[in-house]
């Protein structure tokens, strides 16, 4: 019996773990894979200002602030030219760039320190009784079925879990004709920031981990397999799209094709189970958001559910869905908006081809698309604007 039953030990569910100790408040978490499976994960790279800001003032944020690289905005690269776009001077704030497994890493040592309940190599089965005040998840270890009796459960179990479908909600979906191949590379980044850039070819991104290691995308065929892609023609494409003919090739450390989606689960709440992170929502990774959904809708869980244990109050616990989905279907508009206009459409129209080279020029052009594009990337809040124009 435990407070909360959290399923996934990815941010989402090991960062709710860890907000609702720090309210006085008792979770087991139930993770399918090993820990050192987590803790290996490449993922996400990018954390908004308020990821970062939340990371440290929960006191996990410490390793983040020493080896973390503040980026104080990107380049973009099209048709031969490179322009930067300045997030620190058009909206005050910069990203960190801090590998997601990382953050997990921080997470898993400091719910461990604190005593905390993580059951690696468990898997839940099904979850039962969310309409009654006493859910049940069912779960597997060491090949043994058990079941776990909690107040609430949380659908933290990403994109494939157990409790989307659990929730049966509707959802909205996307699916995009392309696919990203991302590699992790033992090479110095070519450049100190971030470089998104649109080619005939296809869309690539320069991305980083530390001064010694690479973080590389190329948009390839949905139907692609790594077969397809041996290193030398990664390495020719990378520097063709990328325009960095100096790129060096280093041994790849880790590679692995990814394919775009956008998806909305809606409600994503449903009596006592609530879904978090990418249990309810996917994003295509070209906005950078994924990984930063998942820590703002654990952030309102987290208070909805110590407000619940201090009153008995539902109150914040009703709102927990549409308060998330505000923000959510921000990130859904933002990152489908910069996926259709950094990706060259596989039917190759050319008409659609001057338009994205059209409205890329106006990105870099104008303060006001630039600033669009620069709010959203750090982290646009539509609860905190409303409030601030209603004053
Ligand atoms: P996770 O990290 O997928 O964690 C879910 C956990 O649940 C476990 N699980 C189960 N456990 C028990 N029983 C079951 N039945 C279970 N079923 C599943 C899984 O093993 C797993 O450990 O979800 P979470 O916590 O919601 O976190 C979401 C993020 O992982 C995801 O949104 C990001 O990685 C997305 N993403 C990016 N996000 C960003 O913010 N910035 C980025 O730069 C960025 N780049 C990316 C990305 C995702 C990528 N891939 C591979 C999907 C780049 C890539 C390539
Ligand atoms: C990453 O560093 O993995 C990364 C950066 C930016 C994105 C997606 C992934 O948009």
């Amino acid at each position: 019996m435990t407070q909360l039953g959290i399923i996934g030990a990815g941010p989402a569910g090991l960062l709710l773990s860890h907000l609702l100790h720090q309210q006085g408040l008792d979770s087991v978490v139930l993770e399918t894979r090993s820990r050192d499976y987590v803790e290996r994960r490449v993922r996400a790279g990018v954390l908004e200002q308020r990821s970062a800001d939340l990371l440290t003032s929960s006191g996990v944020g410490e390793r983040m602030r020493r080896e973390g690289l503040v980026h104080d905005g990107i380049s973009l690269r099209f048709a031969g030219e490179q322009h930067r776009i300045d997030f620190r001077k058009l909206t005050g704030q910069g990203i960190t760039v801090y590998g997601q497994q990382e953050v997990v890493k921080d997470l898993i040592r400091q719910r461990l320190a604190d005593g905390g309940e993580i059951l690696f190599e468990t898997e839940a089965t099904a979850i039962e009784g969310v309409e009654s005040d006493h859910p049940r998840i069912e779960y597997r270890r060491n090949r043994e079925p058990a079941i776990l009796e909690c107040d609430f459960v949380a659908g933290c179990d990403g994109s494939h879990g157990v409790a989307r479908a659990a929730l049966g909600a509707k959802s909205y979906e996307r699916t995009y004709p392309f696919a990203w191949l991302g590699i992790l590379a033992k090479s110095p980044p070519a450049s100190n920031e971030l470089i998104y850039a649109y080619h005939e070819r296809g869309f690539a991104l320069h991305s980083m981990r530390s001064p010694e290691i690479s973080r590389l995308y190329l948009q390839v065929d949905a139907n692609d397999t790594m077969d397809a892609w041996p290193e030398a023609r990664i390495w020719d494409e990378l520097r063709v799209r990328l325009a960095e003919p100096e790129l060096q090739p280093g041994e790849i450390i880790e590679d692995g094709i990814t394919p775009m989606r956008s998806v909305v689960t809606e409600p994503m709440q449903r009596g006592r189970l609530f879904l978090a992170g990418d249990a309810a929502h996917i994003v295509p990774a070209t906005g950078a958001k994924g990984m930063n959904l998942a820590l703002g809708d654990v952030k309102l869980l987290a208070e909805a559910l110590a407000a619940w244990y201090r009153s008995t109050s539902r109150d914040l616990l009703d709102r927990y869905s549409d308060l998330c989905l505000r923000r959510v279907w921000r990130a859904e508009q933002f990152s489908a908006w910069m996926t259709g206009l950094l990706h060259r459409d596989p039917a190759g129209d050319p008409f659609d081809h001057k338009l994205r080279l059209s409205y890329l020029h106006y990105v870099v052009n104008s303060e006001a698309a630039a600033t669009t594009l620069a709010e959203n990337y750090v982290g646009y809040d539509p609860l905190k604007s409303q409030e601030r124009r209603k004053r």
